[in-house]
């Protein structure tokens, strides 16, 4: 079994899951094959696929592999502030977050690493110089640049990618962002944390990733979810109390 001293040594690859059955073992192999001095922490809400059963088969066979379970789908931030605490009552070094769904090459998350020596957050970004995306249906391109226009105009964010999910964080990020009222709990997490930690005066970096659409399993992202990404801008910008 890990030590807790070992793991202060190691970034924890957060991969929250719905439904990623046909994934989730290809993706952990890449990681694990791919990066040296990294666990995979699964986050499943119950897929009635049977992804969690799946993953608890991967983590009985590899340690370095974990499984949390929650009992219904209740969205990707939420399942992220777990996994952050999870990071710290287990003493990592950073982490990293990603999807199952094969989009994020695990291969970026070497450069993170080195990186991660210099800055508190590292954004993977479709958006910059040698950044790209793959396959995307026009109306997926459309909805991402619109949320990223938004975020920036309304919130001042002078990045490219706000909206991407594939981020290295420190843990001493983390520890400050868990003292703050994250309220999204779906996909605008990705914007709401970035913003936060901003405020909290992050040294942040964009670095160039390739994001390819998914060939197997469906998205999760709804029209609801692009609501409240207009929600978490709104509440972002006018409600003062939730302000450091
Ligand atoms: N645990 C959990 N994972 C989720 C939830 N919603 C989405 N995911 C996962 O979050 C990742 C990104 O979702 P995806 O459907 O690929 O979004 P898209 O890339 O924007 O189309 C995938 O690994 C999903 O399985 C949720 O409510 N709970
Ligand atoms: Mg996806």
């Amino acid at each position: 079994m890990e030590s807790q001293a070992q793991n202060h040594e190691l970034v924890l690859v957060i991969i929250p899951t719905f439904n990623e059955r046909e994934n989730i073992e290809i993706i952990c192999e890449k990681i694990l094959n791919q990066i040296i001095n990294c666990n995979v922490l699964i986050i499943d809400d119950n897929s009635p696929d049977g992804t969690g059963q799946l993953a608890d088969a991967l983590a009985h066979k590899d340690t370095r592999i974990s499984v949390l379970h929650r009992e219904k789908k209740m969205g990707l931030g939420s399942a992220y502030i777990l996994g952050f605490q999870y990071a710290l009552d287990k003493n990592y070094l950073s982490v990293v977050t990603m999807d199952a769904d094969l989009s994020h090459d695990p291969i970026a998350i070497a450069q993170m690493q080195q990186l991660s020596q210099k800055y508190d957050l590292i954004i993977g970004s479709r958006y910059i110089e040698n950044g790209a995306m793959i396959n995307w249906r026009w109306y997926r391109y459309l909805i991402s640049q619109m949320s990223n226009y938004l975020v920036k105009i309304f919130l001042g964010i002078p990045f490219k990618d706000c909206t991407g999910g594939f981020k290295l964080y420190s843990t001493s990020l983390i520890k400050k962002i868990l003292t703050e009222k994250i309220f999204s709990k779906g996909y605008a997490f990705q914007f709401e944390v970035l913003y936060r930690s901003i405020k909290l005066n992050a040294t942040i970096i964009e670095i160039p990733i390739i994001f390819s659409n998914r060939t197997r399993g469906m998205s999760k992202l709804s029209f609801r979810e692009f609501l409240l990404f207009g929600y978490t801008i709104f509440l972002l910008k006018f409600r003062t109390w939730n302000r450091n």
